[in-house]
């Protein structure tokens, strides 16, 4: 949302106007000090893939295998655990995404999505997100 405003108004507001409007979107945005929210934002570290008005895609900083991914809401949502009715859409948009991101990356034998959920989950970066691991033969779960 925020890389959105930017990008439409950004340019075309005075300096103490745009500092106001960030400011103001981060707090409507529940963002804080957020690193994915940072990476959305466009001042986190990382290689973006895609952008779109509801996903941000980047690379992995720290790559589980050849291909690591990860597909972001552009809202800040902390896991699946707070997901509401209202994102059903959102969350399908994201699995979309992924597939399409997984053609372009030549994964066309398979590859892994995960969504790691709360700390016993393996989650560490509370904003929901979706792994798209490939690039290696995934052993089996279980
Ligand atoms: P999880 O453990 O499921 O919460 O996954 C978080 C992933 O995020 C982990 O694989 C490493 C990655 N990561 C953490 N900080 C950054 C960052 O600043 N930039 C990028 N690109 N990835 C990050």
């Amino acid at each position: 949302m925020i890389s959105f405003v930017r990008q439409r108004w950004g340019r075309s507001l005075p300096p103490f106007l745009r500092r106001f409007a960030h400011f103001f979107f981060r707090i409507y945005y529940n963002m804080g000090d957020c690193i994915f929210c940072k990476i959305v934002e466009g001042t986190g570290q990382a290689a973006i893939l895609h952008r779109d008005e509801q996903v941000t895609v980047f690379r992995d900083l720290h790559p589980a295998a050849p291909t690591h991914i990860l597909i972001v809401p552009n809202r800040h949502i902390e896991s699946v655990n707070q997901l509401e009715d209202a994102d059903a859409s959102l969350m399908g948009h994201m699995f979309v995404v992924a597939k399409q991101i997984a053609a372009q990356e030549n994964l066309s034998d398979g590859y892994r999505l995960t969504v790691n959920t709360g700390p016993q989950g393996g989650q560490t970066v509370f904003h929901l997100h979706l792994h798209l691991i490939g690039g290696r033969q995934m052993r089996a779960m279980g």
